[in-house]
């Protein structure tokens, strides 16, 4: 408890006590220590600015930001690897609704965050007269997050931060909107009274054990069963149950699907992946157990083509409005994986789960095909680099690196990313996740290094990194251990597009040529490196991770190498008419 002495007489001096007071900057610092919370991620400012000096003077790491945007996804993604409320704080009105892309992010991927933001003056904005920064900030971010509070007594502060940790671990987590109004900062009281004030939360992400009867019915279920699937969304991953989930896969011999940020919990290169036999699993499968894994558009919503129409469904999931949701759930099971995953492990009787052989031949033949199929473009070495020769080279530097956290962007640099790099750790894959948003990649880095302390190699579309670009001077200012290798094919999915007027402004598309992007993080005393062939790239990146310094590798690809779109041009609606697409 930090109590600070201010000049003014209080009534308990002019009567010749001295009395000690506190104030809502120190009361907010007080109660996030209190609670744990060793990093705040922000942009200091109007009313905020001595907040997080204060915090910085009190032991919290405080690491300041360029732009809101990436604080806030930082703050996200370091609640994604902690499980403990990564904190964002921001400025009032622009601040703040640069930040609220970050928050509605994490509600959407279901990370626990919470930004805090200041705000204006209340009688003010409620009359719309105009103050500086004027916003009602709490209505504004109530839709995207999982909840929003403000406090507007610093008696309340303590209660205010209790909420807000509660909302953004319990359950599935997500995105808690958290606004303190410059009176509150900046009120004085009681230092007494103040600590009394605070609230040490106490199991604020409980356990839900699920019921034995679903366990049950999810086992008669997959055994019943011919061709079972497991599939591993990042609530899997999230869950930190490895070892139950590992052990579960394991004596059942189900082949399982790990979605993209899920990858690693089992090594990919692990013989009960299915992942080079996708489109085969999903189509087949007739029992598919959902384990922290949405049917969202990311799994065509459960539904035909992608999948047989008559597959049941077992769904682990914390969120019993989760089920049902795209799909009939045969077997729902909701709980919080870690107890469900020790449930399923209690109640599984030997030889109870038996995939059929045939089931399991059939994987091996079309994973050997495929695998023998990509092989040659894999192997191939075009000039100029494509993306799957400067993607093997990265494979290959990170192949005996585990620890190495990677951070993945963009549209072919995302797709076909995702399918090259192994991963042999769990969360060890941080990517563009349940929006396919671009913007996530400096501070997804960031907030992985800074919780982990271990090296990041973030690989990034030009496009992708254009969206927080600036943080590289950040990443140099805390000497982070961050390699950002950018592949620079000139454009959004492609470099080769032109502007079908005929006039000279360049097609929305496209960027400048082969653009130095190794000389930005020189600016700020980073290494720069600029490759153009496969060898050239492994050196640069294996240099680079050697030095534990911020790097960027400019990756010259070809600019005709993408497709529109990534993998995803399905989703991309074709004018009837013609005249603009491809
Ligand atoms: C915030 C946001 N804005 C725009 C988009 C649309 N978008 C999808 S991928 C992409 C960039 C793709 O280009 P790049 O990162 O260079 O990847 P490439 O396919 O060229 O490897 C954009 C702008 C998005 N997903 N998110
Ligand atoms: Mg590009």
């Amino acid at each position: 408890m930090i109590a600070t002495e201010t000049k003014a007489p209080s009534e308990a001096e002019s009567n010749g006590h001295k009395s000690a007071l506190t104030d809502g900057f120190h009361l907010v610092v007080d109660a996030l220590k209190l609670n744990g919370i060793d990093t705040i991620y922000g942009v200091p400012g109007i009313p905020i600015t001595d907040l997080a000096r204060l915090a910085q003077a009190e032991g919290i790491r405080v690491i300041s930001f360029r732009h809101e945007q990436s604080a806030g996804n930082a703050a996200a993604i370091a609640g994604y690897l902690t499980q403990k409320p990564g904190i964002c704080l921001t400025v009032s009105a622009p601040g703040f609704l640069n930040g609220l892309v970050a928050v509605a992010n994490a509600t959407t991927n279901g990370f626990p965050m919470i930004q805090i933001s200041g705000s204006s003056d209340r009688a003010i904005i409620d009359l719309q007269q105009g103050d500086y920064e004027e916003l009602d900030q709490m209505n504004a971010a109530k839709p995207y997050t999982k909840a929003a509070f403000r406090v507007n007594k610093p008696e309340d502060i303590g209660i205010g931060v209790a909420r807000a940790i509660h909302a953004a671990v319990s359950g599935r987590p997500g995105g808690v909107y958290l606004d303190l109004t410059s009176d509150v900062l900046s009120a004085a009281l009681d230092a007494d009274a103040g600590e009394k004030s605070l609230v040490h939360v106490v199991d604020p992400s409980p356990r839900q054990i699920p019921s034995p009867e679903s366990i049950q019915r999810a086992l008669d279920l997959l055994a019943s069963a011919q061709r079972p699937l497991i599939l591993l969304g990042k609530g899997a991953a999230y869950a930190q149950a490895d070892a139950d989930i590992r052990s579960f896969i394991e004596k059942t011999g189900i082949p399982y699907l790990p979605m993209s940020m899920a990858k690693g919990l089992l090594p990919d290169n692990h013989p009960q992946s299915a992942a080079a036999a996708r489109s085969v699993v999903l189509a087949q499968a007739d029992v598919v157990m959902l384990i922290g894994a949405r049917l969202n558009w990311l799994l065509g919503h459960g539904k035909a083509p992608q999948w047989s129409p008559t597959a049941r469904f077992v769904q682990v999931d914390i969120s019993p409005t989760e089920i049902d949701s795209n799909r009939p759930i045969a077997a729902p099971v909701v709980g919080d994986i870690g107890s469900a995953m020790s449930a399923f492990l209690a109640m599984l009787k030997p030889g109870q789960i038996q995939p059929q052989t045939t089931w399991i031949k059939t994987i091996a033949e079309r994973k050997e095909h495929n695998i023998e199929r990509m092989a040659a473009s894999l192997n191939a070495n075009p000039s100029p680099m494509n993306f799957t020769s400067a993607l093997r080279a990265i494979r290959d530097v990170l192949d005996d690196k585990p620890e190495i956290y990677v951070v993945n962007e963009g549209a072919n640099t995302l797709d076909i990313g995702r399918n090259i790099i192994d991963m042999h750790e769990p969360r060890k894959r941080l990517d563009s996740g349940t929006w396919g948003v671009m913007g996530i990649g400096m501070g997804y880095a960031i907030g992985a290094a800074v919780t982990s302390g271990k090296p990041v190699v973030a690989i990034e579309g030009d496009s992708a990194f254009g969206f927080s670009g600036m943080e590289i001077e950040t990443i140099c200012r805390y000497s982070l251990p961050i390699v950002i290798v950018i592949f620079n094919n000139g454009g959004i999915y492609r470099g080769d597009d032109v502007n079908r007027s005929g006039g000279v402004d360049p097609a929305p598309m496209v960027f400048v040529k082969a653009a130095r992007y190794d000389k930005l993080i020189e600016a700020f005393g980073g290494t720069g490196h600029h490759v153009t062939d496969p060898q050239g790239l492994a050196k640069a990146l294996a240099d680079a991770l050697a030095s534990g310094k911020p790097a960027i590798i400019n990756c010259i690809i070809d600019p005709t190498a993408g497709t529109e779109s990534g993998h995803i041009q399905n989703l991309n609606p074709k004018s009837q008419i013609g005249g603009a697409g491809k």
